[in-house]
């Protein structure tokens, strides 16, 4: 292919059309950057433009989760459900575009093959798919936290005969399950949203479980409109309130320790959780993720409602998990527990066989052979790093960012890497971004850079990048901070366990307040920890 290079190089290059691009883009319109959106799907809503798996909807409220950066946006907005679906969330997607006019500025079907620092123009070129060379002063990665699959090969498994879907990269025109065998594999998130869904259509439904997960009820229900208007008369309470807690979402933290409290009230307490709902169960005790004994008598609340809602007492045995409560993100879902009480959903142990083969007709696992008309890979992401290994990004004296990062992402505060000047990747590895509710994470990032932006324009500084040993620092911190947490005691995607070889290096920084407070320090500081150059 012959390639062709834009004639004007970019203030920026925005990579990603998610919630986390569309907000880069206006708000460097909005400071006069002359910039641009490269996205390879053919829409934008990033997530929720791939994940189109049946059941799948957000998994904090939806009244938290959407923009703040434009009071009008939040009032004018509604929202139908405590939960909004995928396609709601593409809808709201659809209206930001339009309302903030950002159409022309997102060039769609256009993936990045790679992003290379060019040492003697001191700009990024940007290699896309359509032959394109694109040239910005400033890249800037908005390409997500869980948006490169992870697809584990089986043996035999290009023979299979049937149909083959990844939750993560569900077909646009949905699939049609009616009268179908299926085969689900995986019991995270995406897997416990589907399978209630699958459940209504499939003939008969087989899930293999490798690894019990927790899971809350989400409760979802359509949002009553005086609920909402309350909320819209002091949204900015709400927002402060999140902001103000670990996960930048309003959980209602307790303060309290478990340890402190009586049976009674610590029964009561996770009571009203479970009947509220949702990830809010995280904040039911200060103590939750740093207490052994907390975590445990949350992890046995747990199990005793697995078994009084599962009917047969062995799979609700498999269904209960036997780690650390919350190591793994918690699910929510919509009754995945009573879909074990239908006849034709069967629950298969591959803990201690797993699968050893697919085959023409089905799948060897369990030591058992299942044939199938359909295999559902709901096996999750190569999270957080997987999107940014795809590229192939090089910086300062052609170092890939890939071998850089081969024992482990380093980056300042998430932000940046030493070595790849100009470089900024949104809710990168080592800020809070997923274990916060993103789109605040999102904004943050997006406000932080658009400042930086502002500064070195200001101050005629053409280049910026974190000094090697500060991020070493950052570094230590962001794995000190998991330490002194049970994060570290089971094999999560946020320890990169999932995928094999990935280095086992907690990824996320837990802390939203610190984080928030760490960055608007570095700022006032003249950017603390960066070096800035005019060359
Ligand atoms: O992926 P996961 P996910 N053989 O990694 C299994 C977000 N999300 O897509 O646990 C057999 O959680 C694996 O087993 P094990 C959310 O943050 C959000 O479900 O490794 N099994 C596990 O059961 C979530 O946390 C929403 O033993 C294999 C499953 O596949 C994140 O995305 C909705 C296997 C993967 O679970 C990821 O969720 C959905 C193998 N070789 C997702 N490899 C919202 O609501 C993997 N598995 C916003």
């Amino acid at each position: 292919m012959t390639t062709q290079t834009t004639t004007a190089p970019l203030d920026a290059i925005i990579v990603g059309a998610g919630f986390a691009g569309l907000y880069m883009l206006h708000r460097l319109r909005k400071s006069g950057f002359n910039a641009r959106v490269v996205e390879a799907g053919s829409g934008a809503g990033g997530t929720w433009f791939w994940n189109r798996y049946p059941g799948a909807r957000v998994d904090i409220e939806s009244m938290q989760y959407s923009y703040k950066f434009s009071d009008e946006l939040a009032q004018e907005w509604n929202w139908s459900e405590r939960y909004a679906t995928q396609p709601e969330l593409l809808t709201y997607v659809a209206h930001v575009i339009e309302r903030f006019k950002l159409a022309d500025g997102i060039q769609y079907n256009t993936r990045v093959n790679s992003a290379k620092f060019n040492d003697s123009t001191g700009l990024w070129d940007i290699d896309t798919n359509d032959g394109q060379v694109i040239q910005a002063r400033h890249c800037i990665m908005a390409t997500g936290c869980l948006s490169s699959t992870n697809e584990p090969s089986f043996p035999g498994q290009s023979s299979f005969k049937g149909e083959t879907y990844h939750t993560g990269r569900w077909p646009r025109e949905g699939v049609d399950f009616t009268g179908k065998t299926v085969v689900v594999i995986g019991t995270g998130s995406s897997s416990i949203q589907s399978i209630p869904e699958i459940a209504k259509q499939a003939k008969q439904l087989y899930v293999l479980q490798r690894t019990a997960n927790y899971s809350v009820p989400a409760h979802n229900q359509p949002l009553d409109p005086a609920y909402v208007a309350d909320i819209k008369a002091n949204y900015g309470d709400l927002r402060a309130r999140g902001l103000a807690q670990p996960l930048a979402y309003d959980i209602n933290l307790n303060p309290k320790l478990c340890s402190e409290l009586p049976p009674e009230e610590v029964r009561a307490e996770l009571d009203r959780r479970w009947a509220w709902g949702g990830l809010p169960i995280y904040g039911a005790f200060a103590d939750l993720l740093v207490d052994a004994k907390t975590n445990s008598i949350v992890a046995d609340y747990m199990r005793e409602k697995i078994r009084s809602i599962v009917k047969d007492a062995k799979t609700a045995e498999l269904l209960s998990p036997k780690g650390t409560f919350g190591c793994k993100r918690v699910c929510v879902d919509t009754g995945y527990y009573q879909t074990y009480n239908l006849p034709h959903v069967e629950l298969v142990d591959i803990s201690q066989i797993g699968i050893e083969e697919i085959t023409a007709t089905g799948v060897s696992a369990g030591g058992r052979v299942i044939d199938t008309d359909v295999i559902v890979f709901a096996t999750g992401f190569d999270a957080m790093t997987g999107s940014l290994d795809r590229i192939n990004i090089r910086g300062r004296g052609d170092v890939a960012l890939k071998d850089k990062w081969a024992a482990g992402p380093i980056t300042y505060l998430g932000l940046m890497s030493a070595g790849f000047p100009n470089l900024f990747t949104i809710t990168g590895p080592g800020s809070p971004s997923v274990l916060t509710n993103m789109i605040m994470a999102i904004e943050q990032h997006v406000d932080f850079i658009t400042d930086c932006l502002e500064y070195l324009r200001a101050n005629g500084i053409n280049h910026i990048e974190p000094r090697h040993e500060v991020e070493l620092v950052w570094g230590d911190h962001v794995q000190e901070v998991a330490n002194g947490t049970l994060l570290y005691s089971c094999n999560s995607w946020y320890l990169g366990a999932n995928v094999p070889g990935k280095p086992r290096v907690f990824m996320p920084y837990l802390g939203y307040p610190a984080y928030a407070e760490k960055c608007r320090d570095v700022a006032a500081n003249g950017y603390e920890g960066f070096d800035l150059s005019a060359a």
